[in-house]
């Protein structure tokens, strides 16, 4: 049976927001006004975005006394598991829900197709495992997420997820496909490399030209050794963005 979270008091509330940060909230009131609807399973993404999504979705299950169940997407960072606990939301997995009705999640970029580049945070492999189940993949956003397209530059790099011991031979492989470096990704105290939620760790790509991200997509997952890139292509329904105005615009 899905475990039921503790008290919703100790859902995190920010005190002083900056305008990025009230877009983020504005843009995921607007999704949560209508989009969730009672009895649903609902994937929870990661980043700082979610955890407005994620208070909203906590007053709306109090006050309409709503019947929903989260499936978290990451453990680390700004865990989703943890908000989902701290908020007082029910939590499952997907041993017991397979398929969710809706996944929200956050993104790192954002074009006018939809496509996401993600996981700046390290969590991508999950986040597209469960954006891949759901019924509906929605992402909310700020304006500075906007982009005409992925291909303007992207400072952290592409990130890609691989099996620890394989993590010169996807490098090698990338850098030789598609050119310039790849970085292995630190851990914050820079003790050793960063370790995702899977025991995995994280090669930061730094592309510098327009690449056809498909193509960019398939080439590198059939690396052996490597586990999922960031690239989310053709995979969310609507993206809802905060913009600096106040007003929350979809696409
Ligand atoms: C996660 O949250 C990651 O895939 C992405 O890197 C990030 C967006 O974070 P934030 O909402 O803090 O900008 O979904």
């Amino acid at each position: 049976t899905a475990s039921k979270g503790g008290s919703s008091a100790g859902c995190p509330a920010p005190s002083t927001m900056s305008k990025a940060e009230e877009s983020k909230k504005l843009a995921s009131h607007t999704v949560l006004e209508n989009n969730v609807k009672n009895n649903e399973v609902l994937g929870i993404g990661s980043g700082s975005t979610i955890v407005h999504a994620v208070q909203r979705i906590a007053e709306r299950v109090k006050q309409e006394n709503l019947d929903l169940i989260c499936i978290p997407e990451s453990f680390q960072g700004f865990s989703a598991r943890q908000l989902i606990l701290q908020c007082g939301l029910t939590l499952s997995d997907l041993a017991q829900h397979p398929e969710t009705d809706l996944a929200i999640n956050g993104a790192d970029q954002v074009d006018a197709e939809l496509n996401l580049f993600k996981g700046g945070g390290g969590c991508l492999t999950q986040e597209k495992i469960v954006a891949g189940l759901a019924s509906r993949f929605i992402v909310i956003a700020d304006f500075r997420k906007d982009l005409k397209n992925l291909d303007d530059p992207w400072h952290k790099g592409i990130p890609i997820q691989v099996i620890p011991m394989a993590y010169v031979p996807v490098s090698r492989a990338v850098t030789q496909k598609f050119g310039r470096e790849v970085e292995l990704r630190m851990a914050v105290n820079k003790a050793g490399p960063a370790v995702t939620d899977n025991g995995n760790f994280i090669l930061d790509w730094k592309f510098d030209r327009m690449h056809k991200w498909t193509e960019v997509n398939t080439a590198i997952k059939m690396t052996p050794g490597m586990v999922d890139t960031c690239l989310f292509i053709n995979m969310a329904e609507r993206v809802y963005l905060g913009m600096q105005d106040g007003s929350v615009t979809a696409r």
